[in-house]
């Protein structure tokens, strides 16, 4: 059984206490019949959002210190974005934590639903990503269909996706067949660029460690049948 770390811990109990982690039974975007969901729509607090957005900061602090010790883990960057809707108030508050509590400086950049045809027109707002090196943060990927889209927004603006940062992975079968995160990681420069707050595996430790068999039995069910074999 893996170990978790304290801002893993608090993601979960605070995602529980405010209804975005949930464990029951859920249909998918995929058609599948999940034992849980995780609604990041529903992190909308104050806390909550420093709950999340200190996750994303600690967990790509941590990927660029590996990366800077030779092992696998996000380049620098410039600017992160944050896709439309979701991704903007994460992008923001991620941003701001690592200036105060990691001594780094970056951009944040989102996009709109609906191009604009007037004004300063086009579909980006905040940092112009062009020309820069960009890490695409997004909330869940099941098959990688929802962060692949970001990415390639990020490119047709000329910005260089060097990384990925995911609040959950759930470790499931991507579009190419292969883990959805070695499929996406591939896309970005390869081993360690898309790391994530959470794993299906760190919410089935969580389980484990309070004694919820029957969810963990239910987990390990749907493990069995859609997770992919690390
Ligand atoms: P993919 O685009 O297949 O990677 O699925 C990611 C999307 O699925 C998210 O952007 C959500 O719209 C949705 N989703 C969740 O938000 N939470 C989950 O636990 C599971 C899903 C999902 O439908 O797979």
């Amino acid at each position: 059984m893996s170990s978790l770390e304290k801002y893993q811990t608090e993601l979960i109990e605070h995602g529980m206490t405010v209804g975005a982690l949930k464990f029951g039974s859920f249909t998918l975007k995929s058609g599948r019949s999940s034992p849980y969901f995780f609604n990041a729509g529903l992190l909308a607090s104050g806390p909550v959002l420093n709950t999340l957005c200190s996750a994303y900061a600690s967990t790509i602090s941590a990927s660029l210190q590996a990366a800077a010790f030779g092992s696998a883990g996000l380049p620098e960057f410039d600017i992160i974005f944050g896709p439309a809707y979701k991704g903007i108030p994460f992008a923001a508050g991620t941003a701001m934590l690592l200036h105060r509590d990691h001594n780094i400086d970056v951009g944040f950049a989102y996009d709109r639903k609906e191009a604009k045809d007037h004004g300063e027109g086009g579909v980006m707002v905040g940092a112009p990503v062009k020309g820069k090196k960009v890490l695409v943060l997004d909330d869940v990927a099941t098959a990688g269909t929802a962060i692949r889209g970001a990415i390639e927004t990020v490119r047709k603006e000329g910005g260089e996706v060097v990384g990925a940062v995911l609040m959950l992975d759930r470790q499931e079968v991507g579009r190419e067949g292969k883990s959805m995160i070695d499929e996406v990681e591939t896309l970005v420069g390869g081993k360690g660029r898309v790391p994530t707050i959470l794993k299906m595996k760190h919410l089935m430790t969580w389980l484990e460690l309070h004694g919820k068999t029957q969810e963990l039995q239910s987990m390990q069910e749907y493990w069995q049948q859609y997770g992919v074999k690390e």
